[in-house]
């Protein structure tokens, strides 16, 4: 009796040691090592199954949680086929039939299908899924993500930062849920990726460090996105009055070949934009008095392009302003006081006019220089340390092309000036 116990025993010890050297199905709770079996390339390449009387065929029995994670599967692994590179080896972990490890194996390290994240879709609650790919920071390199993000029709969030993903971004129209897509840092090349423009329900649209070049289409700045990150790329041309339309609060279109002038429609953007960066691109013409009616702006930065003209005195009614940047343009003229009372009144603290053309500061500009919150360096300001040489700064004023037109209502009510932005009588524009 005894020994036929020990024998039984000894029978299922075997099968067990059996399973894990050969590969044979199990599911992975009952053995968590890996089994070379489980991936699966739509082949019975691995001949040594044989030799451990495994049946190759008919195949295990792939115990899926559901339908629609069974067919993500062969979608996952044929993705997988095609990636080149892969630094920190995350693709040995998308592996058997547990998509959604993440789901129930928060935080750990050994977890299955590493940048997989499985919810329940609000169509069918009992039923769970992959709702968000993150593949951030994964260094991986593959050709082209067609057909494989676009497989996963509840796929809400795609975050790839920092791989290697180049080709076409395909058609995402399918995907129910999608509202958030971060292509950034990768190498991603060629004309602006259209597929994403009839993404009605994108919120978040990243596509910044990366090589893409021409024209921006005029209907993604309409696109209703709260952030819309198109910076460190080839872009050019001009920026569309659509620019108008953006439902955007954060808006960056830094370090690329944008030309011609900001778009007097940005105006229109006032309820939404808060922060805007046009940063480092061949911008021009006159710096608009309709940037000032963009009241919850709390950053502006026009620093480093071609745009000319004086300051209008509108931007003082930017109340919210934090930084204000127009550093290394052409803007001429007086620095408004305005503008720099708005560090008293408002919440400016950092205020940069370097590089530009600038003659004088009024009053209160003279004490956020000293408090360094204004700088005012490499100007045209008489009796100020580090400024242009005189010839520079009189060969620029003997230029006629300045035709900017200097604007002086002030759209909003400001303590101590008129709507034409003269001091009022008795207050000296002072306080
Ligand atoms: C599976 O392996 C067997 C034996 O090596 C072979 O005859 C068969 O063609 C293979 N099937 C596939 C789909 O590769
Ligand atoms: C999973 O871990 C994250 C942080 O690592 C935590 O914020 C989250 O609440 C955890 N979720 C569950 C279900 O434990
Ligand atoms: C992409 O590949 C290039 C060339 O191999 C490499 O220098 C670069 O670091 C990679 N980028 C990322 C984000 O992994
Ligand atoms: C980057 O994309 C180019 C094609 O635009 C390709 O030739 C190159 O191999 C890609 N680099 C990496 C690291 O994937
Ligand atoms: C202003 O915004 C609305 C709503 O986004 C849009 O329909 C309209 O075309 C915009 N007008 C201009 C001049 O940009
Ligand atoms: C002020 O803004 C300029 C331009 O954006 C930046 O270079 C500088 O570091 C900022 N200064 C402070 C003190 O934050």
């Amino acid at each position: 009796m005894a020994g036929a116990a020990a024998a039984a025993v000894a029978v299922l010890v075997l099968a067990a040691a059996h399973g894990a050297l050969c590969g044979c199905w199990d599911h992975r709770r009952a053995a968590p090592a890996p089994s070379p079996s489980w991936d699966h390339r739509g082949t019975n390449s691995t001949a040594a199954l044989e030799g451990c009387g495994c049946e190759p065929s008919p195949p295990p029995p792939w115990r899926f949680r559901n339908d629609k994670l069974r067919a993500l599967y062969p979608v996952i692994q044929a993705f997988k086929q095609t990636i080149t590179c892969d630094p920190l080896g995350v693709t040995a972990t998308w592996t058997g039939t547990e998509l959604c490890d993440s789901f129930f194996n928060n935080g750990s390290t050994t977890t299955y299908y590493r940048g997989f994240y499985c919810d329940y879709p609000p169509d069918a609650p009992g039923v769970l899924t992959v709702a968000s790919i993150d593949f951030n920071g994964f260094g991986l390199c593959a050709p082209s993500l067609a057909g494989f993000i676009d497989a996963f029709p509840d796929l809400a969030l795609f975050h790839a930062n920092s791989n290697n993903f180049s080709g076409d971004v395909p058609d995402l129209t399918q995907l129910r849920y999608f509202y958030e897509l971060d292509l950034s840092n990768n190498n991603f090349s060629g004309a602006f990726p259209e597929a994403v423009v009839p993404l009605g329900g994108l919120l978040f649209l990243d596509l910044r460090f990366n090589r893409y070049a021409g024209e921006v289409p005029a209907p993604v700045f309409a696109l209703t996105v709260e952030a819309l990150f198109l910076n460190n790329n080839g872009f050019g041309g001009r920026i569309p009055d659509t620019l108008g339309s953006t439902g955007a609060q954060y808006l960056v279109v830094a370090n690329n070949q944008f030309t011609g002038p900001i778009p007097r429609s940005i105006y229109n953007a006032s309820a939404t934009l808060s922060e805007v960066l046009f940063l480092n691109n061949r911008l021009s013409g006159c710096l608009p008095y309709e940037i000032g009616l963009v009241e919850g702006l709390a950053v502006f930065d026009a620093g480093g392009n071609e745009i000319t003209g004086p300051v209008p005195l509108s931007f003082g009614c930017l109340r919210d302003v934090e930084e204000l940047n127009l550093a290394g343009n052409q803007l001429y003229g007086q620095v408004p006081d305005v503008v720099c009372l708005l560090a008293r009144t408002g919440k400016l603290q950092n205020l940069s006019l370097s590089d530009n053309f600038f003659h004088s500061v009024g009053h209160h500009c003279m004490e956020l220089v000293r408090s360094r919150v204004l700088d005012v360096r490499r100007n045209c300001i008489l009796g100020f340390p580090d400024q242009r040489p005189p010839l520079e700064c009189a060969a620029f004023y003997v230029d006629p092309s300045k035709h900017c037109p200097f604007i002086p209502h002030i759209p909003c009510e400001l303590p101590g000036y008129t709507a034409h932005g003269h001091p009022h009588q008795g207050h000296g524009g002072g306080n």
